[in-house]
């Protein structure tokens, strides 16, 4: 694999991150980050594979992970101060991805709950799963999922998915993205701790590009909701105006354009 680790690990700035563990291929970096040891020194490792044979995303929904042409990688969080703040966790993590695409002129924007995007299709998806022992919550594993070098996509995803490669239209140095992207998220993840938390979500709506626009959150059970999109709350929850003027939070669903909205 093409990515020093050794000198990933010299890079690191002022950082939360403790640890870095490569592997070839595994099934999903989330799981082996979940089944990882669990007490506190898990705190700030990150597991990173070259490839994934099961990644996945929210609902168990397959994530494409070939080998050696994105940054599959896991963040292990076991301490935290306010645990009904968590989900920032996944706002922070996009925050990181987001400013990382930035500094390299790529115009990205992030997508509730979890996504980041490029001209509407999808770059990055961020996936935070828990570990929890009774009603405690004992480890968060930030899981991201970035298209680095892929030059196509199966057909199923080509529609709806681009790589850093397909936009700059050269190779990207994988070392040098994940690298910036830790600091970064140490950045983030320091107003997460200090309890900023109207900051993070602050700075998460400037680059949300659904705020004001009519949308759709379709849920897991299916339901379909219309309305607008008119707030994010401190804990990350959507705040939708809906079409008979009630207001609604909500904490998960796949959001999308309102097609009505598109033909006024
Ligand atoms: C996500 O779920 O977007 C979260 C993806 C998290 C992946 C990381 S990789 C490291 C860690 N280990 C894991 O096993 N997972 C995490 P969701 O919003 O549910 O979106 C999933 C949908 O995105 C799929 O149903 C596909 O339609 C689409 N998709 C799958 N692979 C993709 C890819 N490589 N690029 C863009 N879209 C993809």
């Amino acid at each position: 694999m093409d990515i020093d680790i050794d000198k990933v690990k010299g890079d690191l700035q002022n950082n939360f991150i403790t640890d870095i563990i490569y592997f070839d291929s595994v099934a999903s970096t989330n799981q082996t980050a979940l089944n990882f040891d669990s007490n506190s020194r898990s705190n700030g490792i990150v597991i990173i594979a070259d490839e994934q044979t099961k990644g996945r995303g929210r609902l168990d929904r397959k994530w494409f992970s070939p080998k050696g042409k994105g940054l599959w990688f896991s963040i292990i969080i076991s301490s935290f101060k306010d645990i009904e703040y968590i989900n920032l966790l996944t706002f922070i993590a996009g925050l990181a991805v987001n400013k990382t695409f930035k500094s390299m002129k790529i115009d990205t924007d992030l997508k509730w709950p979890n996504d980041i995007m490029y001209k509407n299709k999808k770059i990055c998806g961020i996936l935070a799963q828990f570990k929890s022992t009774g009603n405690k919550v004992k480890k968060v594993v930030v899981g991201i999922g970035i298209n680095v070098n892929q030059d196509s996509f199966p057909v199923d995803l080509k529609k709806f998915s681009i790589s850093l490669k397909n936009i700059k239209g050269n190779k990207v140095d994988r070392a040098k993205l994940l690298t910036e992207i830790l600091n970064n998220f140490s950045i983030y993840f320091k107003l997460f701790n200090n309890k900023e938390y109207k900051k993070v979500t602050g700075m998460w709506k400037k680059e949300m590009k659904l705020l004001n626009k009519n949308v759709v959150i379709k849920k897991s059970n299916g339901n379909r909701i219309n309305g607008t999109v008119i707030d994010i709350t401190d804990k990350g929850e959507l705040v939708l105006k809906k079409e008979d003027g009630s207001i609604k939070t909500y904490i998960a669903g796949d959001i999308s354009i309102d097609k009505k909205s598109l033909m006024v």
